[in-house]
């Protein structure tokens, strides 16, 4: 094909206001997604500040309380890290019974490099109470919410333990460029191996409590709900699940006999993918995908060479394995919002 016809994938639209899309995970070719195809997710319409005097303010229970220039955070030492973003809601199309909610295919997910300050190095500035509990962050976004009558900004909290982990960080670039408007410039906080609503977007306050934080998006959104009609046996989205997706082939794709590559990633909230397995016939027998390198808080990206001369319906799975022993289960858990989606993949295909 001449390059001057190549065609491009594009983002798959969910909502315009405010705006959702997915990333074309089956045709991203490259190991990092590039800011043009990563996912967006966002609660609310895109906030307006003026980043020109973009002060983050750290205070609460802390011994002093401080206010950082981008210029402050910048001069402080920087750290970059491949992360694989995924939405809680990645996958949620694929639940039965089917949930509510944005009707996420495989694209809720995005890998690439943020580079910024630990969140530790700046804390260690401002000092931290010893009742600290909780770190809570504040974004310039905000709206209502079903459960509130006013007006509030997208915030939610860490515990403590997880707010210093070294590699928590405040990024200001993502592959080597500023961050996009779109994803949370100037500032947005990384939180690896957690789901992305941990990664807030434009970052605007800091506080550090003693108390368990009771905003919505911690106590009513991002809560895995286990029942249709009460909220019994709840608990918290935090780590990502274990977790795969085919790219190639594509779902009810038409193929011919011989070779065939199936090709995918995987990934994890806990440790690093140790094994992915792949199967040509519905789950009876397993091999091992190869896998491409090691990666803790990215995307492993893996291969299968299928060799097929018969031809017919067949159903390829994935699955796999992380360093905690943690492997896929053949179902999902069900919840009520649709979070943590990580049953086996599956792809049918039709060899003729
Ligand atoms: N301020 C703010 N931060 C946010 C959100 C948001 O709506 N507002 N959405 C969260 C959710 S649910 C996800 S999955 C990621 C999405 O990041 P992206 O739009 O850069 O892909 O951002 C998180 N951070
Ligand atoms: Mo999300």
């Amino acid at each position: 094909m001449s390059d001057s016809i190549k065609s491009n994938p594009t983002r798959k639209t969910h909502s315009l206001t405010p705006e959702n899309k997915e990333t074309p995970i089956s045709f991203v070719q490259t190991d990092v997604t590039s800011a043009k195809f990563f996912y967006l997710r966002n609660h609310f319409s895109y906030p307006s500040f003026t980043y020109q005097n973009h002060w983050l303010s750290i205070s609460g229970l802390v011994d002093i309380p401080m206010l950082f220039s981008m210029q402050d955070i910048r001069k402080l030492p920087s750290k970059k890290i491949k992360v694989v973003l995924e939405c809680a809601g990645n996958k949620r199309s694929l639940f039965q019974p089917k949930v509510f909610g944005e009707q996420w295919e495989k694209g809720g997910m995005s890998h690439g490099y943020w580079k910024g300050v630990s969140l530790l190095t700046l804390l260690q500035m401002t000092g931290i109470k010893k009742e600290v509990k909780e770190v809570i962050f504040e974004s310039h976004d905000m709206g209502t919410q079903p459960s509130t009558d006013q007006p509030l900004p997208y915030s939610r909290s860490l515990p403590l333990n997880k707010a210093i982990h070294p590699d928590t960080i405040l990024a200001y670039e993502y592959n080597n460029e500023p961050i996009p408007y779109k994803h949370g410039f100037p500032l947005r906080l990384i939180v690896p191996n957690w789901y992305g609503m941990a990664s807030i977007k434009w970052l605007k306050h800091i506080k550090l409590a003693d108390k368990e934080f009771g905003g919505h998006f911690q106590t009513k959104d991002y809560v895995f709900y286990p029942h249709v009609n009460n909220d019994n046996d709840s608990f918290p989205v935090t780590v990502q699940n274990v977790n795969s997706s085919i790219q190639q082939p594509t779902d009810l794709q038409i193929l011919s006999t011989g070779k065939i590559q199936i090709t995918g990633i995987a990934w994890t909230g806990k440790g690093y993918i140790s094994k992915v397995e792949i199967s040509t016939d519905g789950g009876i027998t397993w091999s091992n995908a190869l896998l491409k390198k090691k990666e803790s808080y990215g995307w492993v990206s893996w291969s299968f060479e299928w060799v097929v001369w018969q031809t017919g319906e067949y159903t390829l799975l994935s699955k796999a394995t992380d360093s905690h022993g943690r492997v896929q289960p053949e179902s999902p858990f069900w919840n009520r919002k649709g979070y943590g989606y990580n049953a086996t993949d599956r792809v049918s295909v039709k060899i003729e």
